[in-house]
Formats: structure tokens, C-alpha cells, sequence
């Protein structure tokens, strides 16, 4: 695996060199997914006030049967963003698939999370793909019709443009005859106030706050950095003009560090952009289908209408 680990950290240190040159300073969420940095998002849907992923378990228990009634048996279920895919049994109950094609780009992480899932179930077809699904790669098992499974509102880091353009990507690489179950965090308003929003993000025991900083202790690791973790603080703030979540790493004081053979410094308050997190209307989500090339069918939402699962096709 050297190859793909080289590149990979060639491309982080690209990603960290140029975004460090901006005038805001941004690092793109996927570089949170280190082994550590998986380890930790799991913590984070374990903290009480990350909602998200217990929402859409609780949606899922509802109307997995409903999706398994609807796209029939035998397909490959690909799953983009697998992680530990702690979703992924219940679907696969009600599915009943020929295959499982967890993608993910934390190769460790992947491969012992799919040894797992393919202990449970015993004759089902489990195929792991390291990789960017943002980026072209090919799928196995070509020979059976695919639902892909992208749940997590991992969407979500995409700003609207970008998601069109992913979700289209995932309709050419599923092919003809295919569904999507994809998973939206519902944007604030009515039952669902932002505070709810900004506690996901900050939660208060700090996992959230770890997961961030985990980014600076990862540039220190992989890129002969120098970053004093101790100098920043992890900030998640609201943004009602994007409607989306931004997370930052904001430096405390006056503060520089050495990454990549080069010095980079910081005014006390300046932040780095790590991640946005989008949320959406029913509107907007049917929109984006539709921009995407994809027929939204069915839309499941909790009792609160804080998240929707989308059943689309293509
Ligand atoms: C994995 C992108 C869906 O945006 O809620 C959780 C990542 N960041 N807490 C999200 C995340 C901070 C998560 N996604």
C-alpha cells in the first residue's frame, strides 16, 4: 500500500500548502478521515447532541422494508462514505443484495469494518473500494443492477454546485437501472431550532472539538508539522446566508508553525475553514435531485422533520 499512501499524503500536503496561501485560511473536511479521525466522528454519533445519525437509524428501522419492496433483491448495494457502517445491516436485511461495495478513503478503517460486516453475513458478496468517490474510479461486480446508499447527509460538506455535480457523478457510475438512498439534515425552522444545530457541532464533552484538532495533530504526524494544538480552539458556528454549519479552527493568539517545508502564521482570532456542513428544505433536496439527473420517488422524514431519507432513480 505505500503507493496509495504516498499518494495520498502528496496530496494532503497540496491541499494544506494552498490552503494555507488563502486569505482565509481552509482545509478540506476530507482530511479529517485518518484512522483517528474515523475513530472520532464514530464517538461523535455516540454524543448526545449529535442527533443526525440516530435520526436516520430511527427513519431507516421504519422504511427499510419499504426500500427493499421497491428495488427487489440481488442488487450491489454500494455505499459511498462507508466508514463503519453502522447503518448498513439494517439495510442489508431488508435488501437482501447480491453484493456489498463499501467505498470509503480510510483504507485501515474500511478493511476492518468490511471483515466485520462480512462475518455477519455469511454468503453476501463483500467487496471494500479504497477510494475518493469524488474522484473516477471504477465499481465491481458490473454484472448486477446497483442502489447506491450514501447516507449521514455527508452531502452536506458540499456546497449546492459541487453536490449536483457529485450526485450526477454517482448516476453515471451506478449506471442505468439504478436507485440512490440518499440521507439530508433538514435546514432550522419550525420544530427545529439552531441551537439544536450548533450543539451537533459543539457538543459539550468536546468530541466534536477533538475531531477538529485531530486535523492539526495530523499535519504534525504526516507533514513534519509543528502546530501547537494547545494555540487553537475548535469554533462551530451557524451561517443563515449558506444555510449551512462552518466549523474552524481559530487560533487563540498570535501563533506559527512549520508543515511542509514552509512557515505558515496566524493573528490571534484568525481562523482555518475545516468544514461546512449543509442543511436543506424538502424543497431545495428535490431540487437537487432533480438537477442531478435523478427522479426523487419517496422521502421518509423523522417525527420532528429534523432529517429525510430519499429514495431517487435514475
Ligand atoms: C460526516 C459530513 C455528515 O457534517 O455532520 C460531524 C461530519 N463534522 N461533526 C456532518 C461532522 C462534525 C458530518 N458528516
Amino acid at each position: 500500500m505505500a503507493d496509495a499512501d504516498d499518494f495520498e499524503n502528496a496530496a494532503f500536503a497540496r491541499d494544506v500548502r494552498m490552503g494555507l496561501a488563502q486569505p482565509q485560511k481552509v482545509i478540506p473536511a476530507r482530511w479529517f478521515y485518518d484512522r483517528r479521525g474515523s475513530e472520532i466522528f464514530e464517538a461523535i454519533t455516540d454524543a448526545p447532541e449529535y442527533y443526525p445519525t440516530r435520526t436516520e437509524i430511527g427513519i431507516l428501522a421504519d422504511c427499510a422494508a419499504d426500500v427493499g419492496a421497491r428495488v427487489g433483491a440481488g442488487r450491489a448495494v454500494v455505499e459511498f462514505g462507508s466508514g463503519s457502517s453502522a447503518k448498513t445491516p439494517l439495510l442489508l436485511r431488508a435488501i437482501a443484495p447480491a453484493a456489498y461495495v463499501p467505498i470509503d478513503i480510510s483504507g485501515d478503517f474500511l478493511r476492518a469494518s468490511s471483515a466485520a460486516l462480512a462475518a455477519d453475513f455469511p454468503g453476501l458478496d463483500v467487496r471494500p473500494v479504497v477510494a475518493d468517490f469524488t474522484k473516477r474510479f471504477a465499481l465491481p461486480r458490473a454484472d448486477l443492477p446497483r442502489l447506491g446508499f450514501f447516507p449521514g447527509s455527508t452531502i452536506g460538506n458540499l456546497a449546492p454546485g459541487a453536490a449536483v455535480d457529485l450526485l450526477r457523478g454517482f448516476g453515471g457510475l451506478l449506471g442505468a437501472d439504478s436507485w440512490l438512498l440518499i440521507g439530508f439534515d433538514l435546514a432550522p425552522g419550525g420544530d427545529k431550532p439552531v441551537a439544536v444545530l450548533e450543539a451537533a457541532y459543539d457538543d459539550a464533552a468536546g468530541v466534536t472539538a477533538d475531531f477538529n484538532l485531530n486535523l492539526l495533530a495530523r499535519i504534525n504526524r504526516e507533514l513534519a508539522g509543528t502546530v501547537r494544538l494547545g494555540d487553537f480552539r475548535h469554533r462551530a458556528m451557524w451561517n443563515a446566508a449558506a444555510s449551512r454549519i462552518e466549523m474552524h479552527l481559530e487560533a487563540l493568539c498570535d501563533t506559527g508553525f512549520e508543515a511542509v517545508g514552509q512557515t505558515f502564521s496566524l493573528r490571534a482570532g484568525e481562523t482555518i475553514h475545516t468544514e461546512n456542513s449543509h442543511k436543506w428544505s424538502l424543497e431545495a433536496v428535490r431540487l437537487l435531485g432533480r438537477a442531478a439527473g435523478w427522479a426523487p420517488v419517496q422521502s421518509w422524514e423523522d417525527d420532528r422533520g429534523w432529517f429525510s431519507l430519499q429514495l431517487w432513480r435514475i
